[in-house]
C-alpha cells in the first residue's frame, strides 16, 4: 500500500508485524500535511492481525520534521488547528492499537523528533542525531513535543536544545534518553524489527496495558497510580492466557530470564 508518500507492509508468518516507512526521501522526509494524515490514517485502520510496529524512513535520515514549504502565514486560529492536526495523528501512533518501535537513522529533528518521541521504543543507530530547529526558526513545536520530549530528557535539556540550537550525537541522545537502544551504523531497522517480534509474542492485554495503562498511571499522583495500577494487574491476570503462560513457567516449558551474553 503506498498513499502520500507513507508505505505500510504487512510481515510475518500470522501477519504480525507492520513496518510503517515514511518515503520522501529527496526531501529527507519531511512531514507535509498529507504524510501527517496518512500516518492517522494507517494507525486508524491496522489491519486486526498486526500486534507490532516498526516505523522508519527511507534514506539518509529519519525525518526533517515540519515540511517547512508548507509553512504558511496562518492566522491563530488556522495555526491551531494545524498543531491539533499534527495531535491527532501522534497519538494515534501513541495510543494506538499496537505498540512502535521507531529505527531512527540520520536527522531525528522537529516535527521528526517529536513523531520519534510518540512511539514506545526507539532504536538508534549510530548516525542519528536530534535537534529541535524551531527555536532558530522563529517558530515553537507543534506536534506534542513539548509535552512528550520533557517527559524524555527533561524540560531544561529541551528548552537549551531550543534556545541554543544544541545537536545531541546518537550517543549523548542515547545517554540522555532520546533512545532505548544505540546499535552500530545501519542497523536499526534490524533490531527495531527483531524488538517488534519479539514484542508480538506477548499477551495482547499486557502491551495494551503497557501503552495505555502504564504511561497515564505515570502521571497519577502515587496514591492514584497503586489504584490504577492493582485493577489493570488484576484485569491482566485474570486473562486466560496469562494463566496458560504462568503454568508453562511452572511446568519448565517456558524460557527463564537469561543474564545478557
Ligand atoms: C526540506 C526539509 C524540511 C529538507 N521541509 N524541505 N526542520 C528543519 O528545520 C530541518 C531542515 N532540514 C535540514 O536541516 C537538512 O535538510 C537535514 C539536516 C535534515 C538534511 O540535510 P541534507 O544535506 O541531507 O539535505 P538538504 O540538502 O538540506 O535537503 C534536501 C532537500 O530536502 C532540499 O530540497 P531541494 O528541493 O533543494 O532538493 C531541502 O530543501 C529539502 N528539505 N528538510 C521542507 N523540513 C508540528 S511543528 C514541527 C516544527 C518543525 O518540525 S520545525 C523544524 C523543521
Amino acid at each position: 500500500m503506498s498513499k502520500n508518500d507513507l508505505h505500510i507492509e504487512i510481515q510475518g508468518d500470522d501477519k504480525e508485524i507492520a513496518v510503517v516507512r515514511l518515503s520522501r526521501p529527496t526531501k529527507r522526509n519531511a512531514l507535509n500535511d498529507g504524510l501527517i494524515l496518512a500516518l492517522r490514517d494507517t494507525f486508524d485502520r491496522m489491519p486486526s492481525t498486526v500486534r507490532a510496529a516498526v516505523i522508519h524512513g527511507e534514506g539518509e535520515h529519519f525525518c526533517a520534521g515540519l515540511d517547512l514549504s508548507e509553512l504558511k502565514e496562518r492566522d491563530a486560529g488556522e495555526g491551531l488547528h494545524h498543531s491539533r492536526m499534527w495531535h491527532t495523528a501522534l497519538e494515534r501512533v501513541q495510543y494506538g492499537p499496537v505498540p512502535v518501535v521507531a529505527a531512527l537513522h540520520g536527522a531525528v529533528v522537529g516535527g521528526g523528533l517529536e513523531l520519534a518521541s510518540t512511539c514506545h521504543i526507539r532504536v538508534a543507530d549510530a548516525s542519528a542525531f536530534y535537534a529541535l530547529p524551531e527555536g532558530s526558526r522563529g517558530i515553537f513545536v507543534g506536534g506534542g513535543g513539548s509535552v512528550r520530549i520533557p517527559r524524555l530528557i527533561g524540560a531544561s535539556r529541551m528548552a537549551d536544545m531550543m534556545f541554543t540550537g544544541r545537536v545531541y550525537d546518537a550517543t549523548e541522545g542515547e545517554r540522555v534518553g532520546f533512545a532505548q537502544y544505540l546499535v552500530p551504523q545501519g542497523q536499526a531497522f534490524a533490531k527495531a524489527l527483531e524488538l517488534a517480534k519479539r514484542i508480538a509474542q506477548n499477551a495482547p492485554l499486557t502491551n495494551y496495558a503497557l501503552m495505555h495503562a502504564l504511561p497515564r498511571i505515570a502521571e497519577q499522583p502515587a496514591d492514584q497510580g497503586y489504584m490504577t495500577e492493582a485493577l489493570i494487574a488484576a484485569i491482566a491476570q485474570s486473562a486466560p492466557e496469562a494463566k496458560t503462560r504462568v503454568r508453562a513457567f511452572l511446568d519448565g516449558k517456558a524460557a527463564k530470564v537469561k543474564k545478557q551474553s
